[in-house]
């Protein structure tokens, strides 16, 4: 009989070392694979984890689930991850995770209804924090109100599905839930089935991966600088004259434009360089930017410019880069 780790999913095993599933030990007593023992304990792994194929996780979730929980972390909304909530044929909610990094001066209401019109968004959408513990029970209500036993947590990696199985399981039963939360990209490996009580159990899903170099390094530090820890500060840059702007030395802008304005909606901890002297020569993205649009940096956040202009990027992956209308409107949300 196969055993699965409590805390990814994926089966034990003791016979390839280098194997995802590997333990050391007797796979009867085993509860934890090598994996989530190091993430848990030391935050590190060196087994690398399985390419997701997420076109067979979602066509699994869309035959077998009747209800889905998709969560997109409030840095994270882009097409790419909406398309893949689009891609679910099941009732479903749109949940905006970690809304305890959000400005609280961020009416949610409009963001929400924002997103409806601009993504054409029909479901419900939920702002929560597992973090804080906030909004919770609203997805319960929302199984009560379905009818729904079994629900499906899915979403990119990283955007806290596990995390909020775990606060949904502690919140409802008291005791603590043991699946492995980290930033290591992929943290959970297969699905897990989490009973919360006779009439509820809850499924974590492997989260997909975005299409962002980003993410697919093993510089862990870089994604730990990219993850918002607190209440996101942004930071406006009054452009009167040639600007350059640049972020970590990866990301360059290049703004002529006259009294305009750029608000960056990026992790505190990002480091935003400027300069009125170029450091780089050649720009491989020109971006025409319209009144009060938002330049997304996929995975990382957004940044806010206020008037219509011409901005130049240099990036080593040009695809990470989409433009929308403001995400606030036109009064910024608040
Ligand atoms: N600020 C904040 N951070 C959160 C919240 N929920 C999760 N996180 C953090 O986000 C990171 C990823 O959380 P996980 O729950 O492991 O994410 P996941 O979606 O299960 O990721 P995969 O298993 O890799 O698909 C961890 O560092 C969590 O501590 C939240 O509500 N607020
Ligand atoms: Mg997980």
């Amino acid at each position: 009989m196969t055993k699965k780790c409590l805390g990814c999913g994926i089966t034990l095993q003791n016979v390839d070392k280098l194997g995802l599933g590997y333990c050391p030990k007797d796979i009867k007593e085993a509860i934890y694979c090598e994996r989530c023992f190091k993430i848990i304990h030391y935050n590190k792994i060196d087994v690398g984890t399985l390419p997701k194929d997420s076109s067979r996780i979602i066509s699994i979730v869309n035959k077998r689930a009747l209800y889905v929980f998709f969560l997109i972390d409030f840095l994270n909304i882009n097409s790419e991850t909406i398309s893949k909530f689009k891609e679910i044929t099941t009732p479903k909610t749109l949940i905006i995770s970690k809304c305890d990094v959000i400005p609280k001066s961020i009416k949610l209401n409009k963001v929400s209804d924002y997103l409806k019109k601009e993504y054409d968004i029909a479901d419900n959408i939920l702002f929560i924090s597992s973090k804080k513990v906030k909004n919770l029970s609203s997805i319960v209500n929302i199984l009560e109100k379905e009818k729904v036993k079994t629900a499906y947590i899915m979403g990119f990696t990283n955007a806290g599905k596990s995390t909020l199985i775990n606060a949904l399981y502690e919140k409802y039963t008291s005791s603590k839930s043991r699946i492995t939360t980290s930033l290591i990209p992929n943290t959970t490996l297969d699905f897990i089935n989490v009973k919360i009580n006779d009439d509820l159990t809850l499924v974590d899903t492997p989260g997909f991966v975005l299409d962002n170099p980003l993410y697919q390094t093993d510089d862990i530090s870089l994604i730990k600088k990219m993850e918002p820890k607190n209440y996101l500060k942004p930071i406006t840059y009054q452009c009167n004259k040639l600007m350059y702007l640049n972020i970590e030395d990866r990301i360059f802008l290049k703004i002529n434009s006259k009294s305009n304005s750029l608000t960056f909606y990026l992790s505190n901890e990002l480091n935003i360089k400027k300069s009125f002297k170029s450091c780089i020569k050649d720009y491989n993205l020109k971006l025409e930017i319209d009144d009060n649009s938002d330049i997304i940096i996929k995975g990382l956040g957004f940044i806010n410019v206020k008037k219509a202009t011409t901005i130049e990027i240099m990036l080593d992956e040009p695809e990470i880069i989409e433009v929308r209308k403001s995400i606030f409107g036109d009064d910024k949300g608040k």
